[in-house]
This record gives C-alpha cells, sequence and structure tokens, in this order.
C-alpha cells in the first residue's frame, strides 16, 4: 500500500515536472471515446530517426480497447525486418483523465490532447536521462476522418518545436499483416 502511494506520487511529480500548457488534456476526457478502430494518418517527432522507415516509433495504430481495471489495451502494427508485426502495450491511468505511462524503450507519457468521433491526436513523450524525446500522432476512425484533424495536429506539433517538415503522411504506406 504504502510502495503505491509512493508510486503515485512518484508519477503526480513527473507531471508536474513536465509543462502542462505544452501537452493539454482533452477536457472532459472518457476512455469510452477512444476504444475501438484507429487508422493512423500523421506521425512526428523531435528526433526524426525514430519515425521513418525501421524506426521505434513509426507505428501504425489499429485499435484500442478498455480493459477492467481502465488501463488501454493499444494495439498496432510496426515493422520489423521487412516485416509487419502486430503488436500491443498497455497505457497505464494516472490520476489525470487522458494521460497515461506504457512501458516502450523506457517510460513513456501518453497524453490524448484531443478526441473527436473523427480523429484524435496523441502526444507521447519518452523521458531518459537528460533528454526527452517527444512523438506526436494524428489518429482517424478512417484515414478521411483523421485528416480532419490535421489543423489542430499541426497547431500542436509546433507547439511542441516540431518543424512542419519533421512531420510524415504516413496514410498510404500501412502495415497490415503482410
Ligand atoms: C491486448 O490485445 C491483444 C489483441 O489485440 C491481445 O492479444 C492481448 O492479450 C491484449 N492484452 C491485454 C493485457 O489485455
Ligand atoms: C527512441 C528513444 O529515444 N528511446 C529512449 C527512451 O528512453 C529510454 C530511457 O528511459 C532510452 O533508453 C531510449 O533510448
Amino acid at each position: 500500500m504504502k510502495r503505491l502511494l509512493l508510486l503515485t506520487v512518484g508519477l503526480g511529480l513527473a507531471w508536474t515536472l513536465q509543462d502542462q500548457s505544452e501537452v493539454p488534456v482533452q477536457p472532459g476526457f472518457s476512455p469510452e471515446q477512444v476504444t475501438g478502430q484507429w487508422s493512423t494518418v500523421n506521425l512526428a517527432s523531435t528526433d526524426w530517426s525514430v519515425i521513418e522507415e525501421g524506426g521505434a516509433y513509426r507505428c501504425f495504430m489499429t485499435g484500442i480497447a478498455l480493459l477492467d481495471n481502465g488501463n488501454l489495451n493499444v494495439t498496432y502494427f510496426h515493422r520489423q525486418g521487412g516485416k509487419c508485426v502486430k503488436e500491443f502495450y498497455v497505457a497505464e491511468k494516472t490520476g489525470i483523465p487522458g494521460r497515461y505511462t506504457f512501458e516502450y524503450q523506457g517510460k513513456n507519457y501518453l497524453t490524448f490532447v484531443a478526441v473527436t468521433e473523427e480523429f484524435t491526436i496523441m502526444d507521447l513523450e519518452n523521458h531518459s536521462e537528460g533528454n526527452t524525446l517527444i512523438v506526436v500522432e494524428l489518429h482517424g476512425r478512417t484515414l478521411y476522418a483523421g485528416k480532419r484533424g490535421l489543423e489542430p495536429y499541426k497547431r500542436h506539433t509546433s507547439r511542441r518545436g516540431i518543424a512542419p517538415d519533421s512531420i510524415v503522411d504516413v496514410s498510404l504506406n500501412h502495415c497490415n499483416g503482410s
């Protein structure tokens, strides 16, 4: 119990260290809004190499399921050795609705910056010693619907210091299991 409390306090601290004004969370977020099928439209990062072909964050999200304990099971495809491999990560909820943490190449902080019936903007931060990697993703219920999120997506990437030419449109090179 004590350890759990400490952990929670630790997480709270990590979030306080992050500049919250830079990463707003969708007001009134509820996890049911993001469950179901998704298609990845755009990826952007402060480190271009992680989202180019073969990069660790060149991932195509296909769905989100809500687990009994309130965490999210996020499924995606990732190319490995020329093949598209289906994988998942469990995003663990925090005290703030719309903010999660998960383990992938270290600890990641995930924020649902915007959620509508058509698209969602997800902000990921990978914290390593003295270094923060930021990845911003745009997903749509369909690729067409997702493109409706382009304007708010561009505003958020710019707020995160990501240049417009570091945004890639991946809507045409999806992995689909083959
Ligand atoms: C997450 O979903 C995948 C299927 O997409 C499933 O194989 C996996 O067992 C699920 N994980 C959890 C923790 O529910
Ligand atoms: C791709 C990338 O930069 N991953 C880093 C995420 O953070 C961990 C440490 O928590 C690093 O080891 C990874 O290299």
